[in-house]
């Protein structure tokens, strides 16, 4: 497995942490999702059949949170 950082902002409570939890298990390959709110650190555990960064990217986004890119450590 590996496991993707990514730096979002716009997460307010644990309900955002829990609402980016909730889309990124249903892309395929996700197999754990942690997400903190106070820091905005995501942290996604994948297997060998994820679908890219800009997938789990594009879940974030729709669901109303940003992405900051370039900032994946
Ligand atoms: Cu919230």
């Amino acid at each position: 497995m590996e496991t993707i950082v990514l730096q979002v902002t716009g997460m307010a409570c644990g309900g955002c942490a829990e609402r980016i939890d909730a889309v990124l298990r249903r892309v395929e390959g996700v197999r754990e999702v942690a997400a903190d709110h106070t820091t905005g650190r995501v942290e996604v555990r994948v297997g060998s059949a994820w679908p890219g960064r800009q997938v789990l990217v594009e879940r974030i986004t729709g669901a109303g949170y940003d992405v900051i890119e370039g900032a994946s450590a």
